[in-house]
């Protein structure tokens, strides 16, 4: 697990992504789409969406993103005491979504550099190290979770 400190790190800095949530979670997903164009395929919704300038100006993109860090900012505050939180998210992502781990990956590690680019001289090393940590508890715990509704993506 995290120290205490550890903690400190990551919830203070999320305490600095939050009141522009939505903001993060756009540039988040519209990344992962560029990076990685199968995760988008992932989305009936998004399907339309064949350009940047198409995702840059999708309300609904922004408003999905804001789902995600909004999520994830809750399981971050239960300081790995989450399996209440994660618990739903796990089955939705493994029976309904069917969500590979490693476009978990993928999305942990976008994340941390998104807030690196916005929060320069907030997230240093020892920030930047903490929240990799906890991504990383996530991302396991969604993992065996994952086994426990039977998928091994
Ligand atoms: Mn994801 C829906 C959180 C990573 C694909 N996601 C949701 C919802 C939440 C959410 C909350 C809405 C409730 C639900 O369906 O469970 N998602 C997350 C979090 C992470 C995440 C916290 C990681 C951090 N999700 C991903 C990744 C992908 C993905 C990575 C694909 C590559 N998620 C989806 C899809 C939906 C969804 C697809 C359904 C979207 C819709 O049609 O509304």
């Amino acid at each position: 697990g995290l120290s205490d400190d550890e903690w400190n790190h990551v919830l203070g800095i999320w305490a600095k992504v939050e009141p522009d949530l939505s903001a993060h979670g756009q540039e988040v997903i519209i990344r992962l789409f560029q990076l990685h164009p199968e995760t988008q395929e992932r989305f009936a919704k998004f399907k339309t969406l064949t350009t940047i300038d198409a995702l840059k100006s999708s309300e609904e993109v922004k408003k999905h993103g804001t789902t995600v860090l909004t999520a994830l900012g809750r399981i971050l505050k239960q300081k790995n005491n989450h399996e209440q939180e994660l618990k739903p998210l796990a089955e939705s992502h493994a029976t309904k979504h069917k969500i590979p781990v490693n476009y978990l990956e993928f999305i942990c590690e976008i994340i941390v550099k998104v807030i690196a680019e916005k929060h320069p001289s907030d997230f240093g090393a020892d920030s930047q190290a903490a929240m990799k940590k906890a991504l990383e508890l996530f991302r396991n715990d969604m993992a065996s979770k994952y086994k426990e509704f039977g998928f091994h993506g």
